[in-house]
């Protein structure tokens, strides 16, 4: 369990991704009615638009959102790297050009924390350096020790307040001993939490899990951890399987726009014309307005005619999918009976894949 200012979350746990304000396509009663707790923020969209300042005085993302349990905010790291153009990183910081306008703008550890004290933020994330994959021994050990020093300095500007919490980021790329190096770093200055960052970049599945294998078990048992930008729901079982606590991705979100939908019988899209004239829902097992009261061949339409009803459907079902199969694995954990429920889940996929 997780306690925070804004109440508490069961884990493991999925956020979805909230990153400009807004969950996409969905209003916060929406994203609360799938079984969502707990939703993350950006501080790179959220810094350039409409400014942490402006936020702070309109009184918080929360109420800015009508989001009234906890939030996670990013560093603004990874988004600079993944969205910004012209970016420059020295000891100090990060400078980019907004993807937005082209402003110039600097993002600093001690900026990050103040930008996300800003927004109200319920857990907080250290600026970090995303290592990018692939990267030499060489290169992942420099970008983890700058993160290492990064990490530092937000401990040292973060200004601890009940049920609020700043988690340090583990990098180091594919290699265990830079891994090992991070963990030992981040836990000699002490956080409310540990993140893995770094994974679901390029490396697939198997490195990705080699790297849970040998991080998860030095990282100390009473604190929660979470693994950044992952993934789909065979990745979270097989991370939660390995100790993984939280999640955020954005593909329940990103896929709903585009037709693609995750069921308890694999993923399927709805452009497919294989859905035209079919009256079954999508999901029968799925308690969601789009498996409730529509037909596949609704939804197919939908998407054929570009209608925004159809993203916002699909979203609600990839993101209820996501919370179902979460509820499960919790209760699978509380049973002690963590793989019976892993087990279901996988048969469900492999009964009938795309
Ligand atoms: N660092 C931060 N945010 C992230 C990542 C990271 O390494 C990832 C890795 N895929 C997703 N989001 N700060
Ligand atoms: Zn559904």
């Amino acid at each position: 369990m997780l306690h925070t200012a804004h109440g508490e979350v069961p884990t493991p746990v999925f956020m979805p991704v909230g990153t400009a304000g807004t969950v996409k396509a969905m209003t916060a009663d929406a994203v609360r009615a799938t079984g969502a707790r707990m939703v993350l923020g950006n501080t790179y969209h959220l810094m350039l638009r409409p400014g942490a300042e402006r936020v702070a005085r309109l009184g918080g993302l929360h109420r800015f959102m009508d989001w009234r349990g906890p939030i996670l905010t990013d560093s603004g790291g990874y988004q600079v790297m993944s969205l910004s153009e012209l970016r420059e990183m020295d000891e100090g910081g990060v400078t980019f050009r907004s993807h937005l306008d082209g402003t110039r703008h600097r993002l600093t550890p001690e900026r990050s924390v103040e930008i996300q004290r800003l927004l109200g933020a319920d857990i907080a994330m250290c600026l970090d350096e995303c290592t990018p994959f692939p990267a030499t021994e060489a290169e992942a050990a420099a970008s983890m020790r700058l993160s290492m020093r990064w990490a530092a300095r937000c401990r040292a500007a973060f200004l601890p307040r009940p049920g609020h919490g700043l988690f340090g980021i583990v990098q180091g790329g594919v290699y265990p001993e830079l891994r090992a190096e991070s963990v030992a770093a981040l836990t000699a200055i002490g956080f409310e939490g540990y993140a893995i960052g770094g994974l679901a970049v390029g490396e697939g599945q198997a490195a990705m899990f080699a790297v849970l294998d040998g991080t998860l078990p030095l990282l100390p048992a009473d604190r929660p951890r979470y693994l950044m930008g992952v993934g789909t729901p065979a990745d979270l079982v097989g991370a939660v399987r390995r100790g993984v606590d939280m999640f955020d991705c954005v593909i329940p979100t990103r896929s709903g726009r585009t037709g693609r939908a995750y069921t308890r019988r694999g993923v399927l899209n709805l452009r497919n014309a294989c859905h035209a004239e079919d009256p079954g829902p999508l999901d029968p097992d799925c308690p969601c307005p789009a498996c409730r009261n529509h037909s596949r061949a609704y939804l197919h339409h939908l998407f054929k005619a570009q209608e925004m009803l159809g993203p916002m459907l699909l979203t609600w079902h990839n993101l209820q999918y996501y919370q179902d199969l979460m509820r499960e694995l919790r209760a699978g954990i509380l049973a002690g009976r963590f793989e019976e429920a892993a087990a279901a889940a996988e048969a469900g996929w492999a009964a009938a894949p795309d």
